[in-house]
């Protein structure tokens, strides 16, 4: 049997109204009240709420402004993010305890492979019992998690029973356990995805499972393929650590050769934007970045710059990549494919701690933009936000 194909035991863990809790947690007097941290200030947004508040409709990404206006008794606080990173490596220490195959998905949740750990720890189930155990001794904070045979289907079953949830998917169960689900519940599925689904008469995953895959490839192309196959349970993508991946980038052949500067210039925005995005959503940072440009005799070079500080930072990335694309005839020679890899990878929060402490405006600046980057990619497609002002640097 193919590696990929054998039978894993996957736990998803996600801390409950993280930042939230963090702060009932430090003043035990918010406890059970309506808290709210984000950007305090009128222009700011919401990162997050307690389940208190969120009963008035407060969510992230909401304007504050709304969120004063829906739960004027709410307790607004700043964000302390050296504080949260603090309790993330509390939640990881943990974590890293059961299995070293641990993938880091943002600062308070990960996949971790825990077929291995079975006969050390008790079955998956046992694992994640005692993880949530151990993480409420050592932050006093709860957790969610969910147990399945992939990635897929961990993740889902984490958030079902939120706060303080264990859901248990045996491989036996997972086309009952996914039928009846809506597609809202679908993770990497986006809004505008899911109205192109609506508007086939897909409801739920069981509807998406029951549709010809052939059909959902004819309309959807590769991605159609995906998402019948995760809707009918399969998902073989492996738990990836910060270690065991060596670099994370993408490259693009353009359908015809560029020789344009300002064309160039646009595409290494777009690919940086991406790599950003692509690091931040496995937790990682990283130093190296490596530019690759292919000419269109295929003769391909390589340009590499390491830095002190390691990044996640699509901005960072591509201001970096624009000396690099100096370096090579980029734009005196047209160009047939552009590559960006980051490598030199550490897991996010832990390696950010120190630029926190000179920067740390600028880094949250930078973290609520990117979160806002990403937030729109998973809405509305990757290619629908060009920060148009980068293009400037040149
Ligand atoms: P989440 O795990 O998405 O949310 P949560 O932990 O607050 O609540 P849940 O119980 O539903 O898991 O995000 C983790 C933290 O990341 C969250 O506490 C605050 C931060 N965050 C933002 O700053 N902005 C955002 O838009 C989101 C979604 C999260
Ligand atoms: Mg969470």
């Amino acid at each position: 049997m193919a590696e990929a194909d054998s039978p894993r035991d996957i736990i998803h863990v996600d801390m409950d109204a993280f930042y939230a809790a963090v702060e009932m947690h430090d003043d035990p007097r918010l406890r059970g009240r309506p808290v709210i941290v984000g950007g305090i200030g009128n222009r700011g947004v919401v990162s997050t709420a307690s389940y208190a508040a969120r009963r008035f409709g407060v969510h992230s990404a909401q304007p504050i402004a709304t969120a004063r206006r829906l739960c004027p008794q709410g307790v607004f606080l700043p964000v302390r993010m050296s504080r949260y990173r603090a309790v993330s490596e509390q939640v990881f220490d943990v974590f890293s305890h059961y299995t070293p195959l641990v993938e880091p998905l943002s600062i308070d949740e990960a996949f971790l492979d825990v077929t291995g750990s079975k006969r050390l720890f008790g079955t998956a189930l046992q694992i994640a019992r005692d993880i949530k155990q151990r993480i409420a001794e050592a932050t006093g904070l709860t957790a969610s998690a969910g147990i399945g045979p992939s990635k897929f289907i961990a993740k889902i079953a984490s958030d079902l029973q939120k706060p303080d949830g264990l859901t248990l998917v045996e491989p036996d169960r997972v086309t009952d356990f996914l039928d009846p689900l809506p597609i809202t519940r679908m993770w990497g599925v986006g809004a505008v995805m899911r109205r192109k689904l609506q508007k086939l008469g897909i409801g739920t995953i069981g509807d998406l499972r029951r549709m010809p895959a052939t059909v959902l490839t004819a309309r959807f192309g590769r991605q159609g393929t995906h998402l019948h196959a995760l809707a009918s349970g399969h998902d073989p993508r492996p738990v990836v650590t910060a270690r065991n991946a060596k670099s994370i980038g993408n490259e693009e052949t353009f359908p015809e050769d560029i020789l344009d500067r300002a064309a160039l210039l646009r595409e290494l925005l777009a690919l940086s934007l991406q790599v950003g995005q692509r690091l931040r959503s496995s937790g990682c940072v990283g130093r190296t970045i490596t530019l690759k440009v292919r000419y269109p005799d295929f003769v391909s070079v390589t340009r590499s710059v390491t830095s002190s500080e390691p990044t996640s930072d699509g901005q960072q990335i591509y201001r970096r990549c624009i000396e690099l694309l100096k370096k090579t005839e980029a734009g005196r020679q047209p160009v047939r494919l552009l590559g960006i890899a980051v490598s030199q990878l550490t897991r996010g929060p832990r390696h950010r701690q120190l630029a926190l402490l000179t920067s740390l405006d600028q880094d949250l600046r930078a973290e609520r933009l990117n979160r806002a980057i990403d937030e729109v990619h998973r809405t509305h497609g990757a290619d629908k936000l060009v920060a148009g002002t980068l293009l400037d640097h040149d």
